[in-house]
């Protein structure tokens, strides 16, 4: 949508500017003017929602048999993988050749890799490996980089080789969940915020924290039973 707004502005700036040089126009002529062009920009704002959200493609090719776990947003997967391009299938990139043969670390969904890469590999097993196609548009885009050329679509194969805890997954929220009843209550939030803030050398302003306290229940808590679960706290709001 925000390229139909910027196309209402350019429309609404153009239309200001014929309106300031043309005195001879009628006002009737310059309303209907102004209409034509608003419906002008109402079909651009349609034009653009119907263009599809570009989307990896995710083809399984090897399942474990048993998955302990799957991955998620805020999760660090260690990684096998070959990158190709697909206009003619040459690899440029692969972890087995310029990693020194080691496979890499990286934390999911954060964009610390390309988009493809952050949509494409949620709930993988340790073990899966994938074939994913991701179009320029969640890979390098209309620049390219390096050894990919503009408007390029990657394919990588990925075998994923293990997953850790995130700095946002059970480590932090199993520090905070005082009472082990894996969910978190305000006077938990509050009592880790107080000596986070005591950590740093902050002084402790109980009512800094009760806003601060609100506002986060008020992002997290999202079935609003005044908790915090382990799922409300690992998911990632922030669209990819
Ligand atoms: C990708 O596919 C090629 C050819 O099938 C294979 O040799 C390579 O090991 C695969 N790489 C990964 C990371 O699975
Ligand atoms: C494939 O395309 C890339 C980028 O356009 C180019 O650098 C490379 O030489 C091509 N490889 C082959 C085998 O055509
Ligand atoms: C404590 O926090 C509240 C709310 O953020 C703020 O209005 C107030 O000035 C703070 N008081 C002190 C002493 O810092
Ligand atoms: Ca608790
Ligand atoms: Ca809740």
């Amino acid at each position: 949508m925000a390229w139909g707004r910027r196309v209402v502005e350019c429309i609404a700036a153009e239309s200001c500017a014929t309106s300031a040089g043309s005195g001879g126009e009628s006002g009737a002529e310059r309303r209907l003017m102004m209409w034509l062009l608003v419906a002008a920009a109402l079909l651009a704002c349609a034009g653009a929602a119907l263009i599809p959200e570009p989307e990896v493609h995710i083809q399984v090719l090897e399942k474990p048999f048993l998955c302990k776990r799957k991955t998620r947003s805020g999760d660090m997967l260690l990684v096998h993988s070959d990158g190709f391009l697909q206009d003619n299938g040459t690899r440029f990139y692969s972890t087995y050749v310029e990693n020194s043969g080691q496979p890499v670390w990286f934390t999911l969904g954060i964009r610390e890799v390309i988009k493809g890469w952050d949509k494409g590999l949620q709930d993988m097993c340790v073990g899966e490996k994938r074939k994913i196609t991701v179009p320029p548009a969640l890979a390098y885009g209309k620049e390219g980089k390096g050894k990919i050329p503009p408007d390029s679509t990657l394919i990588f194969n990925i075998s994923l080789m293990d997953i850790r805890n995130g700095p946002r997954s059970h480590e932090s929220f199993q520090e905070m969940d005082l009472n082990d009843d894996w969910k978190l209550s305000k006077e938990e939030v509050r009592a880790y915020l107080k000596a986070e803030f005591m950590k740093h050398g902050n002084p402790v302003n109980e009512s800094h924290h009760d806003v601060l306290v609100s506002s986060i229940f008020e992002k997290e808590d999202e079935d609003s039973d005044g908790y915090i679960s382990a799922r409300e706290f690992t998911y990632i709001h922030d669209e990819l």
